[in-house]
């Protein structure tokens, strides 16, 4: 199939990349590099070096023999977005092309305002591009499981059956994101769901949870073909981060009690689940949810895995419950279903000792560029401290209130 990756220069969308392509895919990666500024910004980079875009295509070319297009657009700009969907005439769509973090979210009014434009207005001119130019393609958009909250009821996959003054119906279920990011892609999941109904365009949106890992079979066949990984407060996830924390000595930051649970996966289920998407596609005006998580665990239990493994390595871990930076609820019910991906043949990478303790050793690998500095959290959802560079000098004092462990 002609598959367009759109933000293919990220943690998720270069890895998944190269595995449609060495699968016989025609692939095109298309990514407006935001997120490298973003990083420059904040004074954040990936652990493992990672080559320009355009250079890292160049070698999967050399290497593998196989074509791979790329090209540098941004999706807020629609002339760039419609000329890339008329040229290519991609029969599916991957879209990873957002800002991607909560806390950069709730950083300041100048980065919330980023991300709902960037994010919203990029998925609109998808969706008019494809009514214009490709509406058969078959749009799969990364959506997310924070888009639910932590409600007091099982989670269904997008919809749900609800019974009202003895009328019935199936509707959306009810969001309660818990960021401004989260936010951005339940605006971008009523736009599409509207575009289906509307224009009869056909689309998955994956409700992902929080992905964990470093390598996938294609990441390993060259340490140019490394993924952007990240540990720092901002773009790093809990369980990226703590395998960091673990590696380099520090203890590892639970926020509050560490009961808040999430669903999870590795990082290789992700670009699986994301095939099995591509090659199942739905009807012309059909809008589907997948919830895209493999298991799901509390925070502590995480920390607590970490540990066990880090000091079978020798490592001296210890698990620090710092005051909790975020608005959210900590102890809550939370039972996300979880069947649609495992119907069409996913097999779960459950996560295991073994991966643990190869993220480890991968991280122990690259240790000498961690930048320490980067990993406790100054960004707090009710605004008090600022994690720009100009404030982070000024938050010593607000910072040591963070940290002082309840
Ligand atoms: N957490 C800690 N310690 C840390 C970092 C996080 O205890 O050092 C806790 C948070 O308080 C939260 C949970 O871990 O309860 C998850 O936080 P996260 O930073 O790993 O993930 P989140 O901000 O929710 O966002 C990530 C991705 C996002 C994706 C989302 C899926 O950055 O792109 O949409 O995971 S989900 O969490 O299911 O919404």
């Amino acid at each position: 199939m002609r598959i367009l990756i759109l933000g293919g220069d990220g943690y998720l969308g270069w890895p998944t990349a190269m595995c449609f392509s060495r699968r016989g895919h025609e692939v095109w990666v298309a990514d407006s590099l935001a997120k490298r500024h973003w990083e420059q910004e904040l004074g954040v980079e990936p652990l493992i070096p990672i080559s320009s875009l355009k250079e890292r295509v160049k070698l999967w070319r050399r290497m593998t023999g196989l074509e791979m297009g790329v090209s540098i657009a941004d999706l807020c700009d629609y002339e760039a977005v419609s000329t890339l969907i008329q040229d290519f005439q991609p029969e599916a769509i991957v879209h990873y092309g957002e800002q991607p973090s909560a806390p950069f979210s709730m950083m300041d009014q100048k980065r919330a305002v980023l991300t709902q434009v960037n994010n919203v207005t990029g998925t609109l001119n998808v969706l008019w591009a494809l009514r214009r130019h490709a509406p058969d393609c078959h749009l799969v958009k990364l959506g997310t499981m924070g888009e639910y909250g932590t409600p007091n009821i099982d989670i269904e996959e997008g919809f749900i059956e609800i019974e009202h003054n003895g009328r019935k119906d199936v509707l959306p279920y009810p969001k309660q994101p818990g960021s401004f990011y989260h936010l951005s892609k339940v605006h971008d999941s009523h736009n599409i769901l509207f575009a289906c109904r509307v224009w009869k365009l056909r689309s998955t949106d994956l409700n992902q949870g929080v992905v964990y890992g470093v390598e996938t079979e294609e990441t390993a066949l060259h340490p140019g073909l490394a993924t952007s990984f990240h540990y720092d407060e901002v773009f790093g996830t809990a369980l990226n981060r703590f395998c960091v924390q673990a590696v380099v000595g520090i203890p590892l930051t639970l926020y509050g009690k560490g009961t808040q649970q999430r669903g999870f996966l590795d990082i290789r289920d992700t670009l699986r689940c994301v095939e099995l998407a591509v090659l199942n596609a739905p009807e012309a005006g059909e809008y589907r949810v997948f919830n895209q998580l493999t298991e799901t665990f509390s925070l502590r239990d995480l920390a607590k895995l970490v540990q066990q493994q880090g000091k079978k390595l020798g490592l001296a871990v210890e698990i620090q419950r710092l005051k909790n930076p975020r608005v959210e609820a900590e102890d809550h019910y939370y039972n996300p279903r979880h069947d649609k991906l495992n119907a069409l043949g996913l097999t779960p990478h459950l996560l295991s000792d073994v991966l643990i303790e190869s993220m480890l050793a991968r991280i122990q690998e690259n240790a000498h560029r961690i930048r320490k500095a980067s990993i406790l959290p100054h960004v707090a959802w009710d605004g008090a401290i600022s994690a720009t560079p100009a404030h982070r000098a000024k938050s010593k004092a607000a910072h040591a209130a963070l940290t002082s462990a309840h």
